[in-house]
């Protein structure tokens, strides 16, 4: 529980000329979606630790995402996975998660684990391979229909692992060719979202290796297709904040894949290691709320977490990742803008770096503990899940389903 007393610290904020109130509606308003795939076992290419309580099918990995939405109050959609999420009756999927009061959020095509994908999917040198790559891409936009989401979340793994491998224009073209399709298929109301990564599985070169190669597929394509950006997916030393700023301004970044990582493997709970990005990408996305000419983008972007532990109980692990995104959310509201204009204006370095800074520094404990006791939940999340007893409940399932 927070170190002080809820009322000191509105004083103290309002002293600041925070506005108290409009910040605690932001964080009402501030939804986080969670993964099917972070609630069933995963691992590295080196081992997967099985644990026990799993779920073995999509309704259960809902169960366990509802647990989630249940103690947060903030994660009302869940992103599916095809095949891992496959089903024979998604309509029942669609209900069984209304009764759980939530809704399937992105659903993502899976282009890397088929034999045929062994040189690629949609970058394949063979039109028989590509046809079948964006046949999976279809039967996932008729799945999307089905369940009534709006979001297809692509992650396009092609690659090779030596030079002289792959014609790197040719497999640009297949690429557009088939991102085209998928386009096409596109209901009004649906977007694309193209996420790019750095490196692996392929060692060599990525078809789709930063933002800007996702950012010129979505130009072309047009308004329903976005960048999604993975924050794992970056060198070391990328300014993820100054991209996510760029991509702001020119209205095309769609959604986040929230995680955190040391070194490659994205699939640690973000803010664990990197907090002060975590919370610099929200002073840009804050920044954009406010202003008229990237509002609208910054409000229509899906905060979703794309992360699966390894050896970390689940459940638990994706509490602590939605609060540590919650958490500099609430950070990023209490940059104080007017002061921080005027310090860059008068190109005052110290006041500016100060000025973000001091409101990462802030405890915001008391204020989120509040807001959760206005929306009718416990203060602290992470103790009432645990003393829910729903963890031992669990381990009645056995081992689970893999993906
Ligand atoms: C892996 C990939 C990528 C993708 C996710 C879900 O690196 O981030 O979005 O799996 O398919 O993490
Ligand atoms: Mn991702
Ligand atoms: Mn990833």
């Amino acid at each position: 529980m927070a170190g002080i007393e809820y009322k000191v610290w509105e004083e103290k904020q309002i002293e600041r000329g925070i506005d108290v109130e409009k910040v605690k509606k932001s964080i009402k308003e501030f939804k986080v979606e969670t993964p099917s795939w972070g609630y069933g076992d995963s691992g590295t290419r080196f081992k997967v630790f099985k644990q026990i309580g799993m779920p073995r099918n999509i309704f259960e990995k809902l169960d366990d995402a509802a647990q989630v939405h249940k103690y947060t109050g903030i994660c009302p959609t869940v992103a599916i996975h095809i095949p891992w999420d496959k089903t024979d009756d998604y309509e029942k999927v669609k209900d069984y998660a209304a009764n759980l009061n939530l809704k399937i959020g992105a659903v993502n095509p899976n282009l890397f684990q088929e034999d045929e994908y062994k040189f690629g999917s949609v970058c394949n040198s063979d039109p028989k391979v590509r046809k079948k790559a964006v046949e999976h891409m279809l039967e996932c936009v008729e799945i999307a229909r089905k369940v009534d989401s709006k979001i297809l979340s692509l992650w396009i793994a092609d690659g090779t692992n030596y030079p002289g491998q792959g014609d790197f224009r040719a497999r640009k073209h297949y690429l557009e060719e088939s991102l085209k399709e998928l386009y096409d298929a596109l209901d009004d109301d649906m977007r694309m979202l193209i996420e790019y990564k750095t490196f692996e599985p392929a060692f060599y070169h990525t078809d789709i290796a930063d933002w800007g190669m996702s950012y010129t597929f979505a130009t072309k394509l047009g308004e329903k297709a976005q960048v999604l950006v993975d924050i794992g997916h970056h060198f070391q030393g990328a300014n993820v904040e100054h991209i996510v700023a760029f991509l702001l301004d020119e209205g095309k970044i769609g959604g986040f894949h929230f995680n955190n990582r040391k070194y490659a493997d994205d699939d640690l709970i973000v803010g664990s290691i990197n907090p002060y990005e975590l919370f610099l990408i929200f002073n840009e996305l804050v920044s954009a709320e406010i202003d008229p000419s990237t509002r609208n983008t910054a409000k229509n972007i899906a905060y979703m977490i794309d992360q699966s532990h390894c050896i970390e109980p689940k459940v638990p692990a994706m509490i602590q990742s939605v609060l540590n995104v919650q958490t500099a959310y609430a950070k990023a509201l209490l940059v104080d803008r007017d002061e921080l204009k005027k310090a860059q204006e008068n190109n005052d370095v110290m006041r500016a770096e100060s000025i973000v800074r001091c409101a990462f520094e802030t405890d915001v404990r008391p204020l989120l503990e509040k807001v959760r006791e206005e929306m009718g939940l416990n203060p602290d999340p992470m103790k009432a899940y645990l003393e829910s007893g729903y963890e031992e409940k669990k381990l009645e399932r056995g081992y689970g389903q893999g993906w």
